[in-house]
């Protein structure tokens, strides 16, 4: 690599002053795009909001919080000695192993030198004399950058519904998004959680185990699927350790990046005997390779029918009142929102302690000084959960004043819904990334994969500018229009916009009805890279002040 151009500055030992990029955050995205950073030579400064580095893994500490990849997938593959040398002890790592993993990446590649902690990033202004993002931060500080890359996660700004009476409850509530970290004895306590998704499947089985009572509020039922965990298999971590690089470049070809076990056959041409032969065996599995069973199940809704009954069928059979296991059973398409992976969660409704609340037909009129009032009735309750999810992929973004050229903020520009080249760029916005933004596949992948590629295309990309002497790049707007429509034809060819989901921004009222991320990581992959080699084909780049000339490279 020619020698790197930007200036660097000043080593970071103080949050004020001048550095070539800012990060803001401190998860996956944001540690590897340090590391990145590090390799260019760059001086770089990473802003974290949480007291140590973690991300949503430092955040969501609620009972049974658990990643839904397997954790020989969900880890970083950038070092084979880091990949070699981590061993994970059980098939679904808990939360508290991935915060370990990467508390060992900071310090194993020498990051916290360039992080600050404890710093929330409240602004982020270009400023277009200077071709220089400003970045305030909540301690005071403003710190000048050539680079703005935000690693701020897809799912980090959490969702708590406006409830009338809220402040009114004298019992103690908490947003699973944003969990204690010293934890919750609910021992003795009447218990109520808000929310059915992810992370409601995750801990009302382990709240329940706790509780005196627990009362489920549930507003949508949701698939999920036994994840069967249990220690790590030793015989199946050595065969991976033994071919990494391989294993990890066959999930790249799998459509949302992670090994779904896919069968290429349609649910509709096979026969009943054989269709019900292979949900069973997933079932028995695990976890998401469900979606896997058939190629049409997320194109066809009569394929996902199939899927769809025989999910409703493991309910009726392990729920054991009637009632209960229909009012469990969901109506919609399986994965149009997230499919969830739980450990014993349906058969929680058998516990005596439990009761479910439906709140679709009428929803939660208020919040009482004792407990939550639906259709007239009050739940006494000692404490409230909330576990009703984020608002995603654009929320933590738009929650920083990001201004562009012009003075343009990022909200005035997403107005009608995020827009962006590749997830990872948008116009009127020069040097500022989205590590995982709205527009790429992002959640719809095994997410270190995603954040990995996107990590190293914009490291590329600002090598490239180094050593042809660009100061600024940004999207032209017939690329990112052009992006825009794709990934919306992509996702109508699909089931998924079919759902009220917060792919969809459906779950925050008000927020635009938008699909945000993009279906299908290999084609993904491919745009990248060819665009990458087209000298960032649809970018404009730009050359510093001294040089004035903007070159608009829209070949291909
Ligand atoms: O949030 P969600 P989450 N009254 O939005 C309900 C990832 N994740 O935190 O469906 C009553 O899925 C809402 O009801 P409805 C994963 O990608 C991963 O659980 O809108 N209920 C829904 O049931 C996941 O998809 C892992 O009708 C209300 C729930 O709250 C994403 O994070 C673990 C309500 C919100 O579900 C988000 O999951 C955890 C109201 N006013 C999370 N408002 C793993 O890796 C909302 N709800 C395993």
């Amino acid at each position: 690599m020619a020698e790197v151009q930007v200036n660097s500055m000043e080593t970071s030992q103080k949050p004020g002053g001048n550095v070539d990029a800012v990060i803001v955050g401190a998860g996956f995205a944001g540690l590897y795009m340090l590391h990145r950073m590090h390799g260019l030579g760059l001086s770089a400064r990473l802003f974290e909001a949480g007291s140590s580095v973690g991300g949503t893994w430092f955040w969501n500490r609620y009972p049974g919080a658990r990643c839904d990849v397997e954790s020989l997938e969900y880890s970083y593959q950038f070092s084979e000695e880091l990949q070699q040398e981590w061993v994970w002890t059980e098939r679904y790592a808990p939360q508290s192993e991935i915060l370990q993993y990467l508390n060992h990446v900071a310090d194993r590649f020498a990051l916290r030198r360039d992080i600050y902690l404890n710093t929330r990033v409240q602004a982020a202004i270009f400023d277009e004399a200077t071709q220089r993002w400003t970045i305030e931060t909540s301690t005071g500080d403003r710190v000048s950058a050539k680079f703005c890359v935000m690693a701020t996660g897809c799912l980090s700004s959490t969702n708590t519904p406006h409830f009338t009476g809220l402040e009114r409850f004298a019992g103690s509530s908490y947003h699973t998004g944003n969990w204690p970290h010293e934890g919750v004895d609910f021992t003795d306590k009447r218990v109520g959680v808000i929310g059915t998704g992810s992370s409601g499947i995750q801990s009302i089985p382990l709240i329940a185990q706790q509780a005196s009572h627990l009362f489920v509020f549930q507003r949508t039922p949701t698939y999920t699927i036994p994840a069967h965990n249990g220690p790590l298999d030793s015989e199946v971590e050595r065969a991976i350790k033994a071919n990494y690089a391989n294993f990890r470049e066959q999930n790249k070809q799998m459509l949302f990046g992670v090994d779904f076990q896919y069968n290429e056959a349609s649910a509709l041409e096979t026969t009943p005997e054989e269709r019900q032969r292979e949900y069973e065996e997933r079932w028995t599995y695990g976890g998401l390779p469900f979606l896997g069973a058939f190629a049409d199940l997320l194109f066809s809704k009569e394929a996902n029918d199939t899927a769809a009954e025989f999910v409703r069928e493991k309910i009726r059979a392990i729920v054991h009142d009637p009632t209960i296991a229909e009012q469990l059973a969901p109506r919609t398409v399986v994965g149009c929102k997230r499919l969830c992976v739980d450990t014993g969660y349906y058969d929680t409704f058998n516990r005596s302690n439990v009761t479910l609340v439906e709140v679709s037909d009428s929803p939660i009129e208020e919040i009482t000084e004792h407990g939550l009032r639906v259709k007239g009735k009050e739940y006494e309750l000692d404490a409230i959960v909330f576990a009703t999810g984020f608002d995603a992929m654009t929320g933590s973004l738009l929650k920083i004043d990001i201004r562009g050229k012009g003075g343009r903020s990022l909200k005035e520009a997403w107005a009608e819904g995020p827009r962006t080249y590749l997830g990872v760029a948008t116009v009127g916005f020069p040097n500022l990334f989205t590590i995982t933004g709205p527009g790429s596949p992002s959640v719809l992948t095994n997410m270190i994969p995603s954040i990995e590629q996107h990590v190293e295309w914009i490291a590329d990309c600002i090598r490239y500018m180094c050593d042809h002497g660009f100061a600024c790049i940004e999207p032209t707007l017939a690329a990112q229009d052009a992006w825009v429509d794709h990934v919306n034809e992509v996702a109508g060819a699909t089931l998924y916009p079919t759902c009220n989901s917060w792919y969809l921004g459906a779950n925050i009222p008000g927020k635009p009805r938008v699909f945000m991320p993009y279906i299908g990581f290999p084609p993904y992959v491919q745009k990248c890279n060819d665009v990458a080699a087209k000298g960032y084909a649809g970018f404009l780049l730009i050359r510093g002040h001294d040089g004035e000339r903007e070159v608009e490279l829209s070949r291909g």
